[in-house]
């Protein structure tokens, strides 16, 4: 079977020999009841990395998302985020069905809403009217193509968040290259928002798992909920200490995905089928927008036939994400491939 270039997501990785060895060799022990060392050890240095009292592992990034939902809000309550957040996309209207708030969602330009869409969308206090609970950001932002959230946008809407009394919530399920791109520190990130979402299974290549970040109040009450969610998980050191290779070995080489998705997207920029906006090739993404009258659908069948996958995006748009399984003899090759097929 030919091998594809896999450029749909970095989800797709697959774990190395030494990430297996590592999981082989880990001590395990049950989590239910907080005794798997591996588990403990990952929870551990990932709150100090990011500055936080604790954090808790969880199998997906969805479940941190609607776990920290949950953790803040009253049925009834809304939150607030932006139209193309992958919260209120992605997630089965999750918010609606397992937290029972509304979500009120503000336009963004790549990726970016500001402090004052955010004040004018937060309600009055009236007893006829949702209370504006929280506010989800997401850094990078991947409908946008891996755009990074500005940190002074950040620092204002956590001002505006402290004056409120609305908590704060980071999708943050690609900080990790938000922070290699932009060389701002995890914990500079962090301190502005109540709770954090991080994948491991993203560009740091392990197979499962994400970490939700909080104080400790946040993460003991977000634990019940992991668990009312079917989240808890028993001897799962096995799959923290491929968790614990990621971070050990996978973070600063994100620069090198980065450097990959710019290839691209420099190389295939002149192409008339479609627009590419190089300033929002920020971290490991490329969007292509269809420009020739040439569907979607036709596009990425083409791709497929000559051995590339991306995936559809909004917009008439597609997309191609670089990561830890493709090569820069993978990327030379996409880029003659576009070339051949494209104009
Ligand atoms: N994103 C996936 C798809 O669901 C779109 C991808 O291929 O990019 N937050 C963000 C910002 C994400 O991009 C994703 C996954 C998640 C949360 C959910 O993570 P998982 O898939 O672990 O539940």
């Amino acid at each position: 079977m030919n091998k594809y270039i896999d450029l749909r997501s970095d989800t797709v990785t697959k774990p190395t020999p030494e990430m297996r060895q590592m999981m082989i060799e880990a001590q395990v022990g049950d989590d239910v009841y907080g005794e798997d060392p591996t588990v403990n050890l990952l929870q551990n240095r990932v709150a100090q990395m990011f500055g936080k009292e604790a954090a808790l592992f969880v199998p997906s990034g969805v479940m941190g998302n609607q776990i920290c939902i949950k953790t803040h809000t009253n049925p009834g309550d809304e939150i607030i985020t932006d139209v193309d957040a992958h919260i209120f996309v992605y997630e089965n209207a999750a918010p609606a069905v397992l937290s029972g708030v509304s979500v009120k969602t503000l336009n963004n330009q790549n990726g970016v809403i500001t402090s004052e869409q955010i004040r004018d969308a937060i309600r009055p206090k009236a007893y006829y009217l949702p209370i504006t609970r929280l506010i989800c950001l997401e850094n990078t932002h991947g409908r946008s193509g891996g755009t990074i959230f500005p940190i002074e946008e950040i620092r204002n809407i956590h001002n505006l968040a402290k004056e409120t009394g609305i908590k704060m919530h980071l999708d943050g399920a690609r900080l990790w290259n938000a922070s290699v791109a932009s060389g701002i520190s995890f914990k500079e990130y962090a301190k502005y928002f109540d709770s954090i979402l991080v994948c491991l299974s993203k560009g740091l290549g392990a197979p499962i798992g994400s970490l939700i970040l909080g104080d400790f109040e946040f993460i003991e009450r977000a634990r019940v909920y992991r668990k009312m969610f079917g989240g808890g998980m028993r001897q799962v050191g096995i799959l923290a200490a491929a968790g614990i290779y990621a971070i050990e070995n996978n973070i600063q080489r994100l620069k090198e995905d980065h450097l990959k998705a710019k290839l691209i997207a420099e190389n295939l920029q002149d192409l008339k089928t479609f627009d590419i906006n190089l300033k929002n090739v920020q971290t490991n993404m490329v969007i292509f927008k269809i420009v020739k009258n040439i569907s979607q659908k036709e596009v990425l069948e083409k791709l497929k036939d000559n051995g590339i996958l991306l995936t559809p995006e909004y917009h008439n748009s597609i997309r191609a994400v670089t990561h830890l399984d493709v090569t820069f003899e993978d990327i030379e090759n996409t880029i003659r491939i576009f070339k051949k097929i494209f104009n």
